[in-house]
């Protein structure tokens, strides 16, 4: 709803009152409309303040009532009425002005806004744009260019770019509605006609076509098959380029589209399911509502490699202390140096100073004695990692957390390496860890809730979407990764080429597909893996026995190339050919082509023709299959902790949701029967066969994903 009172006798102010964020939900816009009528029918009120309850404006439309029928009055005459009005209109903004709510801001005649206030239209990260005139308010207000970048991103901003770039008029210190309220007094009675936003002309660049087109190359570019950013660029077009009434139906148009598209309901789903991953909880049945997480004001970080350095840089900028531990000189050295300049960079972009004096460098391990939480990043080597934790346990004051950043090894052997395995917990970054956004939180067995709710904590401090699973190789994100990567061989072997592979899923919405992915971050990481498991064998034989391992399909074609010295970009050669290595450029390599024709004539294979369809049957579905075993197995709690997984740490595209709630849309019936399909030709791959959660999930008349858990709980019910 929205409270009305009157402030200083001749201001009437409007609270908008919808815990946490404000949204503009039916009951709060009737509310919105009735008090502006009250507020304007008012003799004695000379000007009106908008704000927000709890020191936050509005987060905008209410996205849960995107799904059903809308009811209420709509949004666009609302703010027209507002910016009709004959009385100053005054936003007084605290907290987020995010998506309908700046609208509302924009339909008022003056912004005044709190130094900590941040402003933005995100809806183009809904799969929606700023559709209640959003798209025309604000290129006329701060002109095409600037508008472009703020609608066709969704970058939120601070207020003083707000006001850097001319969305408020004022940047307060002080009490917000205090100082609208002093503002709204002193302009009570002023002509208001240049007050009104969609009265004004668009500034028009005098390149505009040029700058369109470039606008719509580049988010065609990056979209990777997005609608939104395509239909925000058109409608800032049609700001710029039409009459405000005719943009208007333009938006309106456009906004039809979008919300009806299965893209807004995938990325709106992903929206729900960042958040639904914060109410994590254990098999035990301890969870986020249970545990209370310990104080962490100073971490270690072991092992200053390529991961501890981002670690180190993301835990320093959160407002940590810590201590960067690295036993050889020369190491500490380059690391310093590398953290150095990565903290300088982030500050440089964010206009803020490098948090240089938070870390303290040191090659001794016995530096670790007064820190919370301690992060190993050394070597993937079990023998390793368990001397370290050794050496921390003796080292470390009691009650000290004991993380590992490992990517696949066993967090509870690691555990029972140490005499507090309750303390214990692996804590998956991936790399850039500093950029990149997602955290696997890996409770082992013994892991207390405790040490579980601090990691998860920690995470969310760091900006990181944070998952908490359970331990198994691989945990979710590289266990499901492992049978995509694998059929992507097997369609290698098959006929296919990595070119053909790459731009199915590239044309899917993956920024790069398998191969062009696995020669960014170097083939000889999987490999080593291979070697370590006793999967990858030196030297070649040829027949079928070179292609079968503990009785299933294994394809050595990764191995053979990587005998070759073909790592990927760093070598210059991998799936692709490079000008020089480090170069970024793939090209197709003629002899990757003949290698794989010899492969194939070696082994017997004779190629047949692949088409894209098959291609992400075969890599998706068997990567949701193993999705499902993994729920199955009670690793990750729902559909949402895999599909934010796969979301922010592996380029699953927002817009098709993840990859549970992409099979969901594909049918499961129909994921099932293509599974059949794919197993009873390749009975050598037992993981195709389909996952009996996804036979029970059929069985069950295939529920929406958001009912997916209950039937997971009877199952485990039922164990
Ligand atoms: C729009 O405006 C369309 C218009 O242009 C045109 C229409 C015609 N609605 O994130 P938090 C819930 S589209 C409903 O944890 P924070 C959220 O689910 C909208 N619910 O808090 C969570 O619920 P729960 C454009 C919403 O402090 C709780 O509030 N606006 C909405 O970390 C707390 O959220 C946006 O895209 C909403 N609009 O961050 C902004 N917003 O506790 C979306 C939040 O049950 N919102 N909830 O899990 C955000 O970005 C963040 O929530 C915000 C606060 C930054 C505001």
């Amino acid at each position: 709803m929205a409270q009305y009172t009157r402030a200083s006798g001749f201001v009437g102010l409007i609270t908008l009152q919808n815990p946490p964020v404000n949204a503009l939900s039916a009951v709060v816009r009737q509310a919105i409309v009735d008090t502006v009528k009250i507020a304007l029918s008012d003799p004695k009120v000379k000007s009106v303040v908008i704000c927000g309850q709890n020191g936050n404006f509005c987060g905008g439309a209410d996205i849960k009532e995107f799904g059903g029928e809308m009811t209420g009055p709509p949004l666009i005459p609302m703010i027209h009425a507002i910016e009709a009005a004959n009385k100053p209109m005054v936003a007084a903004i605290e907290g987020n002005a995010l998506g309908g709510g700046l609208e509302l801001a924009l339909g008022c005649h003056y912004r005044i806004a709190h130094s900590k206030a941040r402003l933005g239209l995100p809806e183009v990260t809904l799969g929606l744009l700023p559709a209640a005139g959003g798209s025309q308010r604000l290129p006329r207000l701060i002109g095409v260019p600037d508008a472009l970048d703020l609608i066709t991103t969704g970058r939120i901003v601070t207020a003083a770019e707000a006001l850097r770039l001319g969305i408020v008029d004022q940047v307060t210190e002080h009490n917000t509605v205090d100082a609208a309220v002093k503002f709204a007094l002193s302009v009570a009675g002023q002509p208001l006609d240049a007050r009104r936003i969609s009265t004004f002309p668009c500034p028009r660049p005098p390149d505009s076509d040029a700058l369109f087109e470039e606008a719509m190359r580049k988010v065609r570019g990056s979209a990777r098959g997005a609608m939104a950013p395509v239909a925000c660029v058109q409608a800032v077009r049609a700001a710029a380029t039409l009459p405000y009434e005719r943009g208007m139906e333009r938006e309106k148009e456009l906004m039809a589209t979008l919300f009806t598209s299965g893209q807004a309901r995938a990325l709106q789903y992903v929206f729900f399911a960042q958040r639904a991953v914060g109410r994590w909880s254990m098999p035990s049945g301890a969870g986020w509502d249970t545990s209370k997480p310990r104080p962490v004001n100073k971490a270690a970080v072991i092992g200053l490699g390529t991961m501890g350095r981002g670690i180190t840089v993301a835990l320093a900028q959160t407002g940590l202390s810590v201590v960067a531990i690295e036993t050889q000189e020369k190491q500490l050295m380059e690391a310093k140096q590398a953290v150095t300049s990565m903290l300088e960079r982030g500050a440089k972009r964010r206009g803020a100073a490098p948090a240089l004096d938070r870390i303290s460098y040191s090659r001794n391990i016995q530096a670790v004695a007064d820190v919370d939480l301690v992060i190993e990043a050394v070597f993937e080597d079990m023998a390793l990692k368990l001397e370290v934790f050794r050496q921390l346990s003796a080292f470390c004051k009691p009650g000290t957390l004991l993380c590992t950043n490992t990517s696949a090894l066993d967090v509870d052997e690691l555990a029972r390496g140490t005499p507090n395995p309750e303390l214990v917990v692996g804590m998956h970054f991936f790399a850039p860890a500093h950029v990149m956004k997602l955290l696997e939180v890996v409770y082992g067995k013994r892991s207390s809730p405790q040490a579980v709710a601090t990691a998860m904590q920690l995470g969310k401090k760091m900006g990181k979407a944070s998952v908490a699973v359970g331990n198994c190789r691989g945990f979710v994100g590289n266990r499901m990764l492992r049978l995509y990567v694998e059929q992507a061989f097997f369609l290698l072997e098959e006929g296919a080429t990595p070119e053909l592979v790459d731009g199915a899923l590239e044309e899917f919405g993956f920024p790069m597909g398998v191969f062009r992915m696995s020669d960014l971050s170097g083939l000889d990481v999987g490999w080593r893996t291979r070697k370590a498991a006793g999967q990858a064998q030196p030297g070649e034989a040829s027949g079928q026995s070179a292609r079968i391992r503990n009785g299933s399909r294994y394809s050595p074609i990764g191995d053979l190339v990587c005998e070759q010295g073909r790592f990927g970009q760093k070598t210059g050669r991998g799936w692709y050919q490079y000008d020089k290595p480090g170069s970024r450029v793939a090209r197709s390599d003629p002899w990757l082509h003949s290698f794989l024709e010899q492969y194939r004539a070696r082994h017997g294979l004779v190629a047949r023709s692949i088409d894209r369809q098959e291609v992400l049957e075969r890599c998706l579905y068997a990567l949701v299959n193993e999705g499902f075993r993994i729920l199955e197995d009670g690793i990750a709690a729902g559909p949402e902790d895999i599909d934010v997984i796969y979301v922010f740490g592996y380029g699953w595209p927002g817009h098709r949701g993840g990859p549970m709630f992409y099979a969901s849309t594909v049918g499961l019936p129909k994921v099932l029967e293509r599974l059949e399909h794919y197993h009873q030709a390749h009975p050598d791959v037992p993981d195709l066969q389909p996952c009996g959660l996804l036979r029970r999930l059929v069985a069950s008349g295939s529920p929406p994903v958001h009912r997916w858990r209950e039937v997971i709980k009877k199952l485990h019910s039922q164990l």
